[in-house]
């Protein structure tokens, strides 16, 4: 399996985030993707490739304009005005207040996002926009034939949307891979998110839309982070009706539980029938992750893969979640190996 890989990632390292009342320095740390790229290589997973350079219009089919150019310019506003702190927001226009546009760069970092754990800093912008590109870069080699890829995102995406910012996330990288699959001809695209917390930014891209299904097994809101999104009567709007589908799972879910939620997820994706599957792949359901209530053992990681594959169709592996550093990479990479040797040895079958 192919993965796409920047360094430019590195440019993105938060000082820190609020935890339990205190200040603690971020999860989402740079270590994580030196992680994940040191197993790919160990297990000689396939070649390891930079990403090209789509530019910003694939960006802007998920994206609006104005959030855009307010990402890609708020570090020089702030440090402009003699800052070289993190910018991290501290307002936000929730019920009874106003969704205005403020004018101020603070007003307008709460108008973007939805919680403080998504830090500005001096290189955020070029590490997101690398993050996207890595995700058009497999999207690009699986139109161009591949069976499977593997984005090696970070900053992670999905809890991105079309004009916000928030945990961890900046610009959607699954999403931006799943549409650029659309406009290059494709009629049905699945997301299976499998991060332990709901994919919140990418089911509110494609909510309304009947040419995405979505679905997520995720930490169950009513406990979990992001908490305002991710319940299992959000069933899509409009045209999106039906396309989608929320697994909310209690804390302390192992295995057991968990694969059969995935069970439940596969068959509503072979019901859709997609042309090509996206896999937002975190892999906080790890039993040790810092931040997470899930039991996953390394060798579950394994079996995810198998049973994907066995959707059969092209996948695109997009990098989210995962805090357990030291075990990060065994388990992203034991995802994509269940994967290739499951799809390897269904296609000699067939
Ligand atoms: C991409 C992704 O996985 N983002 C996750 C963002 C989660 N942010 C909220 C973390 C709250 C952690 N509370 C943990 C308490 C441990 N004592
Ligand atoms: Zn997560």
């Amino acid at each position: 399996m192919l993965t796409f890989y920047s360094e430019e990632h590195r440019l993105h390292h938060g000082r820190c985030e609020l935890i339990d009342g205190e200040l603690k320095p971020c999860f989402e740390m740079p270590a994580r993707a030196d992680q994940v790229l040191a197993r790919v290589r160990q297990r000689r997973l396939g070649e390891v490739r930079e990403p090209a350079d789509f530019g910003l219009a694939p960006l802007l089919r998920s994206h609006t304009d104005d959030y855009l150019a307010f990402l890609k310019g708020a570090w020089a506003r702030w440090s402009a005005a003699g800052n070289s702190a993190d910018l991290l927001p501290f307002t936000w226009p929730a019920r009874s207040l106003r969704g205005v546009r403020p004018e101020s760069l603070h007003g307008q970092l709460g108008y973007y996002s939805f919680d403080a754990g998504a830090p500005i800093t001096a290189g955020t912008w070029q590490a997101v926009y690398g993050a996207a590109q890595v995700a058009l870069s497999g999207q690009q080699a699986i139109a161009d034939g591949a069976t499977s890829a593997f984005a090696l995102c970070r900053p992670p995406g999905h809890h991105a949307g079309a004009d916000l910012m928030g945990g961890y996330c900046y610009l959607n990288n699954a999403a931006i891979a799943a549409q650029a699959f659309l406009d290059q001809g494709c009629a049905r695209v699945a997301i299976l998110d499998v991060d332990y917390h709901h994919g919140n930014g990418t089911q509110s891209i494609f909510y309304r839309r009947d040419d995405v299904l979505f679905t997520s097994i995720h930490g169950d809101p009513r406990a979990e982070f992001p908490f305002f999104l991710g319940y299992t009567d959000e069933t899509g709007e409009g045209a999106g009706e039906g396309h989608n589908f929320n697994l909310p799972l209690p804390a302390g879910s192992a295995w057991d539980v968990w694969s059969a939620a995935l069970e439940a997820a596969c068959r509503q994706i072979e019901r859709y029938a997609p042309d090509v599957l996206v896999v937002s792949l975190g892999v906080d359901t790890f039993k040790d992750d810092p931040i997470s209530q899930f039991r996953l053992d390394s060798p579950d990681y394994l079996r995810m893969g198998e049973r994907i594959a066995r959707l059969g169709a092209p996948t695109l592996f997009v990098m989210e979640g995962g805090y357990a550093v030291a075990e990060i990479g065994v388990n992203a990479v034991n995802v994509l190996e269940g994967f290739q040797g499951a799809f390897a040895s269904q296609r000699r079958d067939s």
